[in-house]
């Protein structure tokens, strides 16, 4: 075939094309959040499937050439994240790293103020590979510039709470309650607001939850930290806010949308596992990544012939949960123990109206926590957030105060 006119229009070409494959790099972001590294479904770790569907997380990244990737809080599911956790995100961060993405992590409130968590990983890095945000009381933390893109400013703030919020405003009387918790945060972050030169252009990447949202998707998830609401009217300046905490994606008022959890962390969830790829331009794109390989399967059974199929079904890749039904749950319940096969992870539980062999724990829900009084919320909050920092006789002063509050209240 003959070749084209010249060479000089063969390499413009081919420069053009090289140009664009260029810019789409330089203008992709990826937001994700709430991956929970480390949670458990009775009592089982979810960590080798969370780590496979990451690793596929990262391998969109990597083909649709993003430029950035952003974590926006609740990396590990508890403070203290054991070694394997954090090697799965080291790993992780290590083949983003190879490929040249630049990576932002945000502190959610189940990452806290734990000062020694990411430690590793700021030796490892530098603040051009990793920009990593903690909460922390001991600094100013008025969101922070991450990057910046075609016009467009990138800020992010970690999880930030009631504490840090009084400190940042220098306000030293102890702040009790709800609504003078929530004033505070939604004036600091006005304040900030107030202050940029160009909100319309500013982007917030946060992991903070708006107040008409008023409580969890994930149910059992939620309140390692208290969560303060921000109100969707205090970011409306703002181009957009992209944030993690509600695990279903969604998008608000319509500036706030939710990146959502890449999977489910029970098998009950509801919401759809996603991730967001922003492309930057003259206005933001919004993408929702959707098409995420599942973490659980659900495998039901209810009669004797039915079991070698349902072995022939488990595999690797999925937490299998099986479900067990109809009248002779118990024999099925032990023919099912004595065939599988060691290394497959499953949960064995009990279509409802069967009788259970035995009483298997109940996965732990704080969701009541949501219907706790002012008074035993703080002292729940203060217990668990801040157990290092009140001495008994500050909780003792925090309790005086609050119930005094709560009198004058009812009185
Ligand atoms: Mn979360």
């Amino acid at each position: 075939m003959y070749l084209p006119l010249n060479s000089t229009l063969f390499v413009f070409v081919k420069y053009i094309l090289v140009g664009i494959k260029l810019m789409a790099f330089m203008s992709k972001i990826l937001i994700t959040a709430d991956w929970h590294l480390g949670k458990t479904y009775n009592g089982k770790s979810l960590l080798p499937f969370q780590h496979s569907i990451l690793n596929w997380l990262v391998e969109q990244a990597i083909s649709r050439q993003v430029k950035w990737f952003v974590i926006a809080g609740d990396i590990y599911d508890k403070r203290r994240p054991n070694k394997e956790e954090m090697q799965v995100l080291e790993t992780l961060l290590h083949k983003l790293n190879q490929e040249g993405i630049h990576i932002v992590i945000i502190a959610g409130n189940h990452d806290g103020e734990v000062l020694t968590l990411y430690s590793s990983l700021l030796h490892n890095y530098s603040r051009e590979q990793l920009y990593l945000l903690r909460m922390d009381t001991s600094q100013h933390l008025f969101p922070k510039k991450v990057f910046e893109i075609n016009g467009f400013s990138f800020y992010a703030l970690p999880y930030i709470d009631s504490y840090t919020c009084q400190h940042l405003l220098q306000k030293n009387s102890i702040v009790l309650d709800d609504m003078q918790q929530e004033s505070l945060l939604n004036l600091y972050l006005q304040h900030w607001i107030n202050a940029l030169e160009n909100p319309e252009k500013t982007i917030l990447i946060t992991h903070l939850l708006p107040s008409s949202l008023a409580s969890s998707e994930s149910g059992a998830d939620e309140i390692v930290g208290r969560m303060l609401p921000v109100e969707p009217q205090t970011l409306q300046n703002l181009k957009h806010t992209f944030a993690g905490h509600i695990h279903r994606s969604m998008t608000l008022k319509p500036n706030i949308t939710f990146a959502g959890a890449p999977y489910h962390l029970n098998p009950s969830d509801k919401y759809k596992p996603s991730a967001l790829i922003i492309q930057v331009s003259d206005d933001l794109a919004i993408e929702r990544i959707e098409n995420i390989p599942p973490l659980f399967q659900i495998l039901r059974i209810s009669k004797q012939e039915e079991i070698e199929n349902l072995i022939n079904k488990l595999t690797k890749e999925h937490f299998t949960i099986i479900k067990i039904g109809g009248n002779e749950v118990e024999a099925l319940h032990k023919a099912i123990i004595e065939k599988l096969p060691d290394d497959i992870t499953v949960s064995i539980e009990f279509e409802k109206g069967s009788i259970p062999v035995q009483n298997f724990s109940k996965v732990e829900t704080t969701k009541n926590l949501h219907q706790y009084s002012p008074l035993s919320l703080i002292q729940t909050y203060a217990q668990e957030v801040h157990k290092a920092k009140f001495t008994e006789e500050d909780l003792q002063t925090i309790t005086e105060i609050l119930e005094k509050s709560l009198n004058d209240e009812t009185a």
